[in-house]
């Protein structure tokens, strides 16, 4: 599925798309803080970084789903795919103007505002199991109470973190080795330290939209990128690429995130209702990127018009990219970090707790 080849279309469809919310929110809406009396009726935005059948988009959906039947039919949420209201960057600009009330966001767009959100970057910091993973992402006190209020100071509330899946590189040169890296262009998100911890294995990285992305493997633009399977599966990365490594280098964390002065201004019965849905979607969510992930590494493995060489590494190869990776961390530390890495510190003792 090859949407975003349509450049030109896309374009048009964003102008077009990006114009009629804009619209929408001049008029006098009942965007949701009123005074919440019956018969009070809310309508809402919600943005993904996804298009339809993704798990972003598909947890939107699903959102939207539980919180029309919980408020009978007083909350009707409208889910925008990727690609309708402009880049990843220009989402973020939406959420904080609250232009759309709700967005899932990836931090690895916001690290030139959020600093402490580029924690995410950090290679081999989250445990294998995505399971476990999870469970530190739904617990964490530094996540969801200090990374939360560090969002907050630019009106961004982050209600809850998830894992789309362990992320994995897909090349066009078989990926190893932290030698394989060199000078090797790879793409990335916006933040400068995802980009900091490539250039610790000796890489070329340049930061790029997914929207770019199959165009640019294809051309060799950049000769590789890093994801959750089902993503590389369901935007075809895999066509345009020779190798898939499992590196389970990270976790691709993305957050449901609101806009703070409206959520605030919500009536409270209101706020509870999303703070609920916004929980029992942890496991949801869990379920869907774990089904996704498995369907499209089977897909890929079977896919004998665009065969894919998958490379697992062994511990002792997973042991040197470790190596170059946690000089990283005291980068975050020293260079990043606004609090002296106290978030991370915090972060490092909860998973040493999940794992004990
Ligand atoms: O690579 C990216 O930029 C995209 N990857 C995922 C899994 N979701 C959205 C994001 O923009």
């Amino acid at each position: 599925m090859d949407i975003f080849n349509r450049k030109g279309f896309l374009g048009l469809a964003m102008l077009l798309a990006i114009s009629l919310v804009l619209a929408a929110c001049g008029g006098n809406d009942d965007g949701g803080n009123a005074d919440g009396g019956e018969g009070q009726t809310y309508n809402w935005k919600f943005v993904t970084e996804e298009v339809e059948g993704q798990v972003q988009y598909e947890y939107a959906e699903e959102f939207a789903k539980r919180m029309n039947e919980k408020s009978d039919g007083q909350v009707n949420i409208e889910v925008y795919e990727f690609g309708g209201l402009g880049s990843e960057v220009d989402q973020v600009e939406q959420l904080q103007s609250g232009a759309v009330e709700m967005a899932v966001m990836s931090p690895g767009f916001t690290g030139n505002m959020v600093k402490e959100g580029q924690v995410f970057a950090l290679h081999f910091l989250f445990p294998d199991s995505v399971e476990t993973t999870q469970q530190i992402l739904t617990e964490s006190e530094a996540l969801n109470t200090d990374l939360r209020e560090k969002y907050e100071e630019h009106s961004i509330s982050p209600l809850s973190y998830w894992t789309e899946g362990a992320m994995q590189w897909t090349s066009s040169k078989k990926i190893e080795s932290p030698e394989d890296f060199q000078n090797f262009k790879m793409r990335t998100q916006e933040s400068p330290l995802i980009l900091e911890s490539y250039k610790a294995y000796g890489a070329d990285p340049t930061p790029m939209s997914w929207s770019e992305l199959y165009t640019a493997l294809d051309r060799g633009t950049v000769q590789g990128q890093e994801n959750p399977i089902f993503f590389i599966g369901d935007a075809s990365f895999h066509e345009v690429q020779d190798y898939m490594t499992i590196s389970n280098h990270n976790n691709y964390v993305a957050m449901t995130t609101v806009n703070t002065e409206w959520y605030d201004g919500l009536p409270e019965e209101m706020q509870t209702m999303v703070d609920e849905t916004t929980q029992e979607m942890q496991e949801w969510v869990f379920e869907e990127q774990d089904e996704q992930n498995q369907k499209f590494l089977e897909e890929i493995k079977n896919d004998s018009e665009n065969p894919t060489e998958v490379v697992e590494l062994t511990e002792e190869q997973r042991q040197a990219f470790k190596d170059k990776a946690m000089p990283v961390r005291d980068f975050y530390r020293e260079e990043v970090s606004t609090v002296d890495g106290e978030i991370l510190d915090k972060l490092q003792e909860e998973i040493e707790a999940a794992t004990e």
